[in-house]
């Protein structure tokens, strides 16, 4: 059985005007969405004395302790202990390898082949042509250990370690992270003296401060150094701590050169150098500054060449000139204009007296603790402001921080989902600059996607398959069960359409239009003619990275035009349309494109009601399987609503049922969003709060076991930062969507959340909305308009229509 998925998304609905619209006041009264406890707190500090593991996927159980703090370009843990404090470090490109050429000639001449194998059924043979013809020259990303290879590997920068030579009891002992000002602290009485630590990430001054006090004169003495598991040196260099290093370029050359410098400024007492320590004796007070970076650049050809001595240099002198004090209040005047935008209130309160993780664990017993909720969906939001700034790398599988060398994943940018889940709560939760990287990326990866797309397809355009690096790898990986995502263009194309789609920015437009034309010129080179039904299908493709029973008995992932392709091509396809519309584009391209859309597969309904994964009802091998790919079009795609394609939204909710409620974390934070966008509220707060159970840090069940650490970083396991992601945007999705081209209210409320308010929430078209609710229902909407135009506002059943001025905001009952 097959439904067109596609018509309805491309009728623009009129919904007629209603009541009930009144102008706002002029200082519309904010809501109580602004809390005051958006603290992580503990009452013992992480161990710094316990080695972490080298490489590998191990959980580091301190290091998951941890907190972090970051501003773009760097990173930091902070263990906060009391007479050794580790903080780890990250800087944005310690990447080891460089580029590659990974494309694979013998892709094309066995792709007609292959094609004709799979439509006569001979999945044994296709796939065994595949394997050996659809893949990767080279070692790739090295099956995920990519440190020793071209590839390479996203590294730790290393440690600050800190010796305060001190040792027996002290008392009062508190740790937190406040997000209310994005700076950790540590406090501890010893000896009758209040000790105090403060540790930022300052984007304006581009350096992380780490600053000590006492109430006592003289009372802090500490050793401290720099150092790394491996390829470093540090000396003192001119009135500062400099480690520099080359990481390995995978080629056994010399690859990125890095440095760190850490510089003293204290008030009393003295600062000097022994051997490779910076000791500091007898003062009231100091604030260490660290400044870092590598020679990378990603818009160099070879991708470096950036002076990072002398500017390393300049940074910190410039930073070491200013007060704390002036510091202090520049980072919390940056962080604060892109963090106070949005306030949640959930009605939480009472569960903020608990420490973290014994709040974690409360909850799981009993999760009527929504501050926790308010507290996660803040730190998603805390986590993407520290780790993606306009200018910086895009935040990769751990967003910023990392403590190995060979890390997992080689946390890279992975496209099959991941790197495009980081960025899920961007828009919508008004951090729209944050995603500035993303597009950064993305446009860097035209040149070597292009070169992919003709050495491996014969193709036009340009492409990429389910992993990248900063060195623009675009070629598939190394076995196309996973490794032969195609969909991965279209589907990196769906943010920066939805970035103007927020914004109404045309100069972003114009900006992205070529690259989604490149992307959408691929496809129209890739896409082939089914002879069964004359549709234009995908493939050879896997449905990432899911297996089916083929007809011939053998496990197999490569099939003619999976769902997800056919979806993520058909959203592309949808988006350069409107785009060229709103640029006033009309030309032979457009009609191309507008032509293949009307012939492309959609997915189909299967017999057990569930929306076909594949083009044919394959058995699943691994029936709960993480990846819920065939539901793109569901979420993060728009193309099936309950509203639209009923039938669908049908058959995704049976394929969702039958996946069930676990899964690492991002797949859990998936689920959120999309029972979200099937208005089912309660059956979303399940799937999050299955994400917020608290999970081990020593075992590592890699496949099913998602969650969340003490720290509040999402489990995969191991750490992996997308569902922290995933679930942020999901909250938000419960509370606001506009992907049906009208604003709506409060689409999936929980049950279990009946008071609340919630400030700041962006919609598309550039709307900003805030809402007050009370015994599970709207008492009142308060709509900002940044770009005026019509506004179609819903709640329920009952929707008017507002035209807006831009500036202008108007408030609404849902009456
Ligand atoms: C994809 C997923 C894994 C993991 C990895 C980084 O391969 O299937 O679960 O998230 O990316």
């Amino acid at each position: 059985m097959r439904r067109t998925i596609l018509c309805g998304f491309l009728l623009a609905m009129m919904i007629p005007a209603a009541a009930s619209v009144f102008p706002a006041r002029p200082t519309s009264p904010r809501p109580a969405a602004d809390k005051s406890g958006l603290i992580l707190w503990y009452r013992t500090p992480a161990r710094a004395d316990i080695p972490d593991e080298k490489d590998g996927w191990k959980n580091d159980p301190q290091w998951l302790k941890a907190l972090p703090v970051g501003n773009g370009p760097l990173g930091a843990m902070v263990f906060g202990d009391v007479d050794k404090e580790r903080i780890q470090l990250n800087e944005e490109s310690v990447w080891s390898g460089g580029p590659a050429d990974n494309d694979n000639p013998d892709a094309y001449p066995a792709l007609a082949e292959i094609r004709r194998l799979l439509w006569a059924g001979k999945y044994r043979e296709a796939t065994e042509l595949t394997n050996r013809t659809q893949i990767c020259r080279g070692p790739g990303s090295g099956e995920g250990q990519g440190a020793k290879v071209p590839f390479g590997c996203y590294q730790t920068l290393g440690d600050l370690r800190l010796d305060f030579g001190t040792a027996g009891p002290y008392s009062d002992y508190r740790r937190e992270l406040d997000l209310a000002d994005a700076i950790v602290r540590v406090s501890y009485l010893r000896d009758g003296v209040h000790f105090r630590r403060e540790v930022f990430a300052s984007h304006p001054d581009n350096v992380i401060a780490v600053r000590f006090e006492a109430d006592k004169r003289g009372a802090i003495s500490f050793r401290c150094t720099l150092d790394r598991p491996e390829r470093f040196a540090t000396v003192s260099d001119g009135g500062s701590l400099m480690m520099t290093g080359i990481l390995d370029d995978g080629r056994g050359g010399k690859g990125l050169e890095y440095t760190a410098r850490l510089k003293a400024v204290n008030e009393g007492g003295s600062v000097g150098f022994e051997g490779r320590e910076l000791v500091v004796r007898d003062a009231d007070a100091v604030t260490l500054l660290l400044s870092a970076s590598t020679d990378f650049d990603l818009s160099a050809p070879g991708r470096r060449g950036r002076e990072h001595r002398l500017r390393t240099l300049k940074t910190l002198e410039a930073a070491a000139s200013k007060p704390y004090a002036a510091l202090r209040a520049a980072h919390t005047a940056d962080y604060k204009n892109l963090f106070d935008r949005v306030g949640l209130d959930l009605g939480g309160g009472q569960g903020a007296d608990l420490p973290t993780d014994e709040r974690l664990a409360a909850y799981a017993r009993n999760p009527f603790d929504h501050g926790l909720v308010e507290l996660y969906f803040q730190f998603g939001r805390y986590l993407l402001i520290s780790s993606s700034r306009p200018g910086s790398l895009p935040a990769n599988l751990q967003g910023r921080w990392a403590n190995k060398i060979q890390t997992p994943w080689n946390c890279d940018y992975h496209t099959d989902i991941n790197v495009q889940m980081n960025y899920w709560p961007a828009e919508t939760t008004n951090l729209a600059e944050c995603q500035g990287p993303l597009t950064d990326l993305i446009e860097s990866l035209v040149v070597p996607g292009t070169k992919t797309a003709r050495t491996q397809y014969h193709a036009a355009g340009w492409c990429l398959h389910p992993i990248t690096n900063v060195w623009g790898f675009t070629a598939p990986g190394e076995h196309p069960g996973w490794g032969l995502h195609l969909g991965a263009g279209a589907w990196l194309c769906q943010p920066l359409w939805e970035h103007y789609a927020f914004s109404g920015d045309r100069n972003y437009l114009k900006r992205i239009y070529p690259v989604m034309k490149g992307s959408a010129q691929f496809y129209l080179d890739w896409l082939v003619e089914d002879p069964r039904t004359g549709r234009l299908v995908s493939g050879p493709a896997s449905s990432p990275e899911n297996t089916f029973r083929a007809p011939d008995g053998t496990e197999n992932q490569i099939s003619m035009g999976p769902s997800h392709d056919q979806e993520v091509i058909a959203d592309l396809f949808i988006n350069l349309i409107e785009a060229a519309r709103a640029l006033g584009i009309r030309d032979e391209f457009v009609s191309k494109v507008e032509a293949a859309l009307l012939r492309l597969a959609v997915p189909g309904i299967g017999s057990d009601g569930r929306l076909m994964e594949w083009a044919a009802e394959f058995p699943e091998v691994e029936p709960k399987h993480r990846h819920v790919s065939h539901l793109f079009a569901l979420h993060p795609g728009k193309q099936i609503t309950i509203e639209r394609t009923p039938e669908l939204a049908a058959a995704a909710r049976r394929s969702l049922e039958a996946r069930e409620d676990g899964g690492t974390g991002w797949s859990l934070a998936w689920k959120v969003n999309f029972w979200a966008r099937l208005k089912e509220g309660d059956r979303a707060l399940r799937l999050l709060n299955n994400l917020l159970k608290p999970v081990g840090l020593v075992d590592v069940d890699y496949v099913n076991a998602g969650g969340t650490y003490s720290n509040l970083f999402c489990a995969h396991p191991p750490f992996q930062i997308d569902g922290n992601f995933g679930a942020a945007a999901g909250i938000a999705e419960m509370l606001l969507q506009s992907q049906n081209g009208d604003v709506e209210l409060l689409p999936a409320l929980s049950a279990a959340w009946p008071d609340g308010s919630v400030r700041g929430l962006c919609a598309r078209g550039g709307f900003v909305v805030n809402l007050r609710w009370a015994k599970g229902a709207l008492v009142n909407a308060h709509v900002l308009s940044r770009n005026g135009g019509t506004c179609r506002i819903r709640y329920r059943a009952r929707t008017t229509t507002v035209e807006t001025k831009p500036g202008a905001a108007f408030d609404w009952a849902g009456r």
